[in-house]
């Protein structure tokens, strides 16, 4: 998600179908797209097959986007480094992601364009600072027309989202365990604890503070 023409459409086209064609048409409501994701993890688990939900960034049609949040596992948050105003805006997509998501959505921050970095208007400390102040998992800085870190964050997205499922997955074992009385079933999920990503309950956390609206 973020705002319209960050690049979007094309990034999961460049990553979907290898390809960038620089006519842009105008995303209307939301465009959806499959790939399997090389995990890299092992040989059992080595591609997870991920939908992606492309949506528009136009204020017209929040409405239909804030309608898929809540399925997702992952989210992009995107902007376009030569325009600042892409980045303060994510502020927005944040707030309604927090009203819609899912807790455990991995969230990654990804600043578009990074070819013409002579008209950079956003430096990598700002987007690094960012995605810290909202506690995201990651941050790339991404070329959709030359491919840079194209491949890595979708690869990086997929693996979180597969981390974050089955450490849900060894949670609900656990607790099975613990209530039958067999097994250290807490101990082991503390230790799973520390290995999972930062997630959204992080990012709400970090975002109601730095808006205000968390004291008092
Ligand atoms: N130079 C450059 N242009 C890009 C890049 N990604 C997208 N664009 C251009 O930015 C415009 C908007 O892209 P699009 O994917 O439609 O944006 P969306 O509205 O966020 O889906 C198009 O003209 C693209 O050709 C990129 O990585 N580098
Ligand atoms: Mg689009």
């Amino acid at each position: 998600m973020g705002d319209s023409g960050v690049g979007k459409t094309k990034l999961l086209e460049r990553f979907v179908y290898g390809t960038f064609v620089t006519e842009s048409k105008l995303t209307i409501g939301v465009d959806t797209a499959c790939k399997s994701v090389d995990l890299g993890l092992d040989a059992e688990t080595e591609r997870l097959k991920c939908q992606f939900w492309d949506t528009a960034g136009l204020e017209r049609f929040r409405a239909i986007s804030m309608a898929y949040y809540s399925g997702a596992n992952g989210a992009f948050l995107v902007y376009d480094i030569t325009r600042a105003a892409t980045l303060a805006n994510l502020d927005k997509w944040i707030t309604d992601l927090v009203q819609r998501a899912d807790k455990s959505i991995v969230l990654m921050l990804v600043g578009n364009k990074s070819d013409l970095e002579a008209e950079r208007q956003v430096s990598q400390q700002d987007g690094m600072d960012f995605a810290e102040k909202h506690n995201m998992c990651a941050f790339f800085e991404t070329s959709a027309r030359n491919s840079t870190n194209v491949e890595f964050a979708f690869q990086s997205m997929a693996q979180d989202v597969y981390k974050v499922a089955s450490s849900a997955v060894s949670r609900e074992d656990d607790e099975r365990r613990d209530r039958e009385g067999d097994g250290d079933g807490a101990t082991e999920r503390e230790e799973a604890e520390d290995e999972r990503p930062i997630r959204l309950a992080a990012a709400i956390d970090a975002y109601l503070t730095t808006s205000g609206s968390g004291c008092c």
